[in-house]
């Protein structure tokens, strides 16, 4: 519930009119940042989730290459790094050993252009130990789960992601317009929240529930994959985030009474494809959840499921939106099954060794 706070501070200062701030990420960032033509992002956890999401903005509006990879296998890796790359480490805590790892070897190889931190903590080793920094401002997170601490990151991912594309010759029309939709993000975001009643009642139908399935297409499908963390991580339901696209290729086969479904359907290009993906869900009699643009329209069994509408905004800002409900969600059937929501069992909010 501080969301809509958290990314407000995360913006603060840093977009002025219609355009981001230069050196909001370090001194002389905009030199370096113009060099870069190549990205690693490198992350544990909710954290590897919102870099998932950034792979899919930059590649879009910077158009330039970037990959996106767990730290505790980047570490272990003989990972080719073209010149020109900007490591990217993502740490709420930024305490965390695997991240810390993986910047460590780089910089020990003088791999990178630069290594950039998106974190939460200013006096942490990750940000003491980058040479750009982007603070998340979420403030401190009391719960092991990441919450406030995902959506902040997203939040100064699209700073990033809106810098860099500005650095690569966006339309300057494209772009105001992009800022403007991020500079809306902590309204929407607490707009998000108010579905907090009808999410509670779709709680009511995952208590009893053993597994369950998110899927996603384009950039949601990091946020499927995220509500799936969450909802194992606070409500110990088994559950798997699956390309939607990725259906046929083999999950399809658990999909019967008992495998609710819950979909991400932001209204973008892929949403003709994702209906079809629900299609076979819906035909194998599988319990039906969307997650829906307000504008969207999907074939559900009253009886076999429900759709939710959000007004997501746009493109590039409806991850950030998405991901509230989902949140809620994971919340609400924890609640309900009466796990230990703050600190659920066998984790630790930051993982250093
Ligand atoms: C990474 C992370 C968190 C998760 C849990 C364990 O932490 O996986 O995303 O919620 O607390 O660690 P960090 O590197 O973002 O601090």
């Amino acid at each position: 519930h501080e969301q809509p706070e958290a990314v407000a501070r995360t913006l603060e200062g840093r977009i002025a009119g219609s355009r981001i701030l230069p050196n909001v990420f370090g001194v002389d960032a905009e030199t370096l940042l113009a060099q870069v033509k190549n990205i690693h992002i490198v992350a544990c956890g909710t954290s590897y989730h919102a870099g998932m999401v950034a792979r899919y903005w930059i590649e879009a509006l910077a158009g330039l290459p970037c990959a996106v990879e767990v730290a505790s296998e980047y570490r272990y890796r003989q990972t080719v790094v073209p010149p020109g790359t900007l490591f990217v480490a993502i740490s709420q805590s930024g305490e965390t050993a695997d991240t810390l790892a993986a910047l460590r070897s780089g910089r020990a190889s003088a791999r990178y252009l630069a290594a950039l931190a998106v974190c939460n903590v200013p006096e942490s080793s990750l940000v003491r130990e980058s040479d750009l920094v982007l603070m998340t401002r979420a403030g401190p997170e009391i719960g092991v789960a990441s919450t406030k601490a995902f959506t902040t990151q997203l939040a100064a991912l699209a700073l990033l992601t809106l810098e860099l594309a500005r650095l690569n010759g966006i339309d300057d029309a494209r772009y105001e317009e992009l800022v403007g939709e991020l500079a809306a993000l902590p309204r929407m975001v607490a707009e998000a929240l108010k579905l907090e009643p009808q999410i509670a009642l779709l709680a009511e139908r995952f208590v009893d529930k053993q597994h369950a399935l998110f899927l996603g297409r384009g950039a949601s499908y990091p946020i499927a994959i995220e509500a799936a963390l969450k909802l194992k991580e606070i409500s110990y339901i088994h559950a798997e985030a699956y390309p939607a696209g990725e259906l046929k290729h083999g999950p399809l086969a658990l999909v019967d009474e008992h495998m609710p479904v819950i979909a991400v359907a932001p209204n973008n290009q892929l949403l003709e494809k994702l209906k079809s993906n629900l299609e076979e869900v819906r035909a194998r009699g599988g319990e039906l959840f969307v997650i829906a643009d307000t504008d969207v329209d999907v074939k559900l069994d009253p009886d076999r499921g429900a759709l939710l509408r959000i007004d997501a905004g746009n493109n590039l800002i409806a991850p950030a939106v998405f991901n509230i409900p989902l949140q809620l969600l994971a919340y609400h059937v924890a609640v309900l099954k009466g796990t230990d929501v703050d600190q659920p069992r066998n984790l630790a909010k930051s993982v250093t060794v």
